[in-house]
């Protein structure tokens, strides 16, 4: 079987995890990773979403964190810190800093991402073919006004530095209008025989993704099954900022408004509050909620939108395969 996952960072990760220990070597997992996180830090490019994919997939994540290597160290950090030169409030560790080096070593050779993504997974062998959506650069950055006035600060600065603790009033995902999908991106949607959007932010990881033109299309066309899980679980974020950013799109912390938000496979309709055009394709054919929010099942399936409540607590990894066992259940069942 031939299954494609949009992702970001740590919830798509652990996931995508679940989904490895559920199918088996006769299956191909392609991975199309977000990129709207990257950032230029002492000028090395630094590719959060994809690092965390391949470090999780690849056994090298620092697993409470979720993010960076285990057992780093941080002694660049301090050299830094000695010179005056920052930023301090963005942690690259020793080991984490030799990916960013030989990806940046490689990109001023002039291999594209998608090149370079290849050759940094020759090591970690994360068992799943990651792609990042576009070899073009793409930054999201996120409008909040402060004591500062009204500015757009980069998606890192506002998570990292800032803790999202200011509403963000945009979010903007700088260059995705003109961004091209990689190499192997709409193939491998074309292609596929499930579709999944794992419980990854609707709106700075999945939603960038779909930012990059023609994806959302061929996601939205697709031959394929397309079932999404929700990262909303009793109208909260497992962790993070979804919250924030999803109100930020006028879209409530809710299971059901996130599946609304994504929309009916074949439904079209008009995005006001997006980049893209104004009019969006659906995507779902299935949708997960936890069994906490099974009150929204009735919702969800009004919208036309098959929906089924199950554990969707990726606290270890026969929990976390369950719900990629249900995730794969559900597309046969819409198939
Ligand atoms: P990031 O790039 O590191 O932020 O990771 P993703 O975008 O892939 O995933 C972030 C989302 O994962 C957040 O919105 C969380 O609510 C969600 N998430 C994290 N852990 C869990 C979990 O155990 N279950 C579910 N359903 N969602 C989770
Ligand atoms: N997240 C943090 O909260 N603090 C950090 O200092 C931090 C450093 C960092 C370094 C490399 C990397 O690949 C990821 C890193 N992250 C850090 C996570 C990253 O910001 C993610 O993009 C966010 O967790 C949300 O997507
Ligand atoms: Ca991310």
């Amino acid at each position: 079987m031939r299954i494609v996952a949009l992702a970001g960072g740590i919830g798509g990760a652990r996931f995508l995890r679940g989904l490895k220990d559920v199918t088996g070597p006769g299956d191909e997992i392609t991975v199309i990773g977000n990129t709207g996180d990257d950032i230029h830090l002492f000028g090395l490019k630094v590719c959060p979403d994809l690092d965390t994919l391949m470090y999780t997939l690849g056994g090298g994540i620092h697993e409470e964190q979720g993010w960076g290597r285990a057992d780093e160290t941080w002694s660049i950090k301090g050299e830094m810190k000695a010179y005056g030169v920052g930023p301090e409030w963005f942690g690259l560790g020793d080991k984490d800093f030799a990916t960013h080096i030989v990806r940046t070593q490689m990109l001023a050779a002039g291999y594209p991402l998608s090149a370079v993504t290849e050759a940094l997974c020759e090591r970690w062998q994360p068992g799943v073919r990651l792609l990042p959506m576009s070899d073009d650069r793409v930054e999201t950055h996120v409008r909040i006004t402060d004591e500062s006035g009204t500015r757009a600060v980069h998606f890192q600065e506002y998570w990292v530095r800032l803790h999202a603790a200011v509403d963000a009033e945009a979010i903007i995902p700088v260059g995705a209008d003109t961004a091209k999908p990689a190499p192997g991106v709409l193939e491998a949607i074309a292609a596929a025989d499930v579709i999944l959007l794992p419980p990854s932010n609707p709106v700075v990881s999945i939603g960038t993704v779909l930012a990059v033109p023609g994806i959302r299309q061929a996601v939205g066309s697709a031959a394929a099954p397309v079932v999404g899980l929700s990262p909303i679980i009793g109208g909260s974020p497992v962790r993070g900022m979804a919250d924030k950013v999803l109100q930020a799109v006028g879209v409530d912390t809710t299971a059901e408004a996130v599946a609304l938000h994504y929309g009916r496979k074949g439904a079209v309709r008009s995005a006001s509050n997006e980049g893209g055009g104004g009019r969006r394709a659906g995507l779902l054919d299935g949708w997960l909620v936890d069994t906490a929010d099974a009150a929204s099942v009735a919702a969800v399936e009004a919208a036309g939108i098959p929906c089924r409540a199950v554990p969707l607590l990726m606290s270890d990894p026969e929990a976390t395969a369950a719900m990629a066992r249900a995730a794969l259940d559900l597309a046969e069942q819409v198939r």
